[in-house]
């Protein structure tokens, strides 16, 4: 089987996100789409894309011209088709646009081997089950206060979700901090896990000592509390808290996992499916943690990495973050809190191009 051709389109869900309600979707909900062809008839999809409109021409013509690279190979070598454009892209430098045009063309081609061997991705890729749990993640932002925080948790408890996200880190003193966290345990109640992300935002200090009070409130992890490359105050906090600490979705390729890993600044591995380099990548590192006894986690893109963390055997659960689902005619089901994944070939998607078509960035 040989690739023979490709097509990319623009398309942005952020022009019809709610600024208020979806505030990061109304800036960062934007897309390439990808499809891939080959000459026995099959079609494989990925995108890329979680980027501000400036980024997405770039963004476009890095895919178009890795996708070119791949015209004429093998769908199903996926490890050299991504080696290969990896290598020619700089070996992944400037690793935000190499690395997610090569995982774009990695997804697609994941998507071909599901269809060929007739088998949805999960199954493919070892899993045995379809269902896999997940957590609300797109509703409770930093800006919002304790009352508001509150009413979206407990809304969010009626649409049948069992887990949720919200972020913390804007509040200046740390008794405001506390009080939206127990303002929101006290609406969801204890039985639903509760997560919260800092996005870098603190110093190891401030980190320990508002963590302290997140052990109190049984918070099932905390996200990235200080920049991602401080594995050594990671690795303080870790050894601090109660609180797992997650953190791995700002790295990029599979090396840096080895280092926080090595350095036990990680208790719960979270990996972006772009920045790793697709699902041949994601797979990789979540064998990785296997190895060092750690639970995997999904950033992002549930309507594909609901096939990994349901095949990998470490896999906890899934982000369920809308932000992609526009794009798409049919995605996965929900029931008691839990992804269900479709079972037709390969990720179970298919693009819907009118929507697409009504999608396209002004100007
Ligand atoms: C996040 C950050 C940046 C873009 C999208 C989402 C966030 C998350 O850190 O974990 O969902
Ligand atoms: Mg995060």
């Amino acid at each position: 089987m040989r690739i023979t051709s490709f097509r990319t389109q623009f398309a942005c869900p952020s022009k019809t996100a709610d600024p208020v309600r979806e505030p990061i979707a109304s800036s960062v909900a934007n897309f390439v789409t990808l499809e891939i062809r080959t000459d026995n008839g099959l079609e494989g999809i990925g995108y890329a894309g979680f980027v501000v409109d400036e980024m997405l021409k770039p963004l476009r013509a890095t895919v178009d011209a890795l996708a070119q690279w791949a015209v004429g190979e093998n769908p199903l070598a996926v490890e050299a088709v991504s080696a290969k454009l990896l290598a020619l892209g700089g070996f992944g430098a400037p690793a935000g646009l190499v690395t997610s045009a090569a995982a774009a063309i990695d997804v697609a081609l994941w998507d071909i081997k599901g269809k060929a061997a007739n088998q949805p991705l999960f199954q493919l890729l070892g899993g045995g089950s379809s269902r896999v749990p997940a957590y609300a993640s797109g509703y409770l932002w930093r800006d919002y206060d304790a009352a508001r925080l509150a009413e979206t948790g407990e809304a969010l408890v009626q649409q049948g979700f069992q887990a949720m996200k919200f972020r913390m880190g804007a509040e200046q003193d740390l008794e405001a901090e506390i009080r939206r966290m127990e303002a929101l345990r006290k609406a969801v109640g204890n039985e639903t896990k509760l997560m919260v992300d800092i996005n870098q935002g603190w110093d190891v200090d401030r980190s320990i000592r508002v963590g302290r009070a997140m052990d109190a409130c049984g918070l099932f992890w905390l996200e990235d509390p200080v920049h991602h490359q401080d594995y050594e105050g990671m690795a303080r906090i870790a050894d601090s808290l109660d609180t797992p600490i997650s953190t791995g979705e700002y790295h990029y390729g599979i090396v840096p996992f080895r280092h926080m890993l090595e350095q036990r600044c990680v208790d719960i591995v979270m990996v972006d499916l772009l920045r790793a380099g697709g699902i041949t990548h994601w797979m990789k590192v979540a064998h990785l943690a296997e190895a060092f006894n750690k639970p995997v986690v999904s950033h992002l893109a549930p309507e594909v990495l609901a096939h990994c963390v349901a095949a990998a055997p470490n896999g906890l659960i899934v982000e369920h973050m809308p932000w992609a689902l526009p794009l798409f005619r049919e995605t996965f089901s929900m029931a008691d809190g839990e992804i269900v994944l479709p079972t037709k070939p390969g990720l179970g998607l298919e693009f819907d191009l009118e929507a697409i078509k009504r999608l396209q960035p002004e100007g």
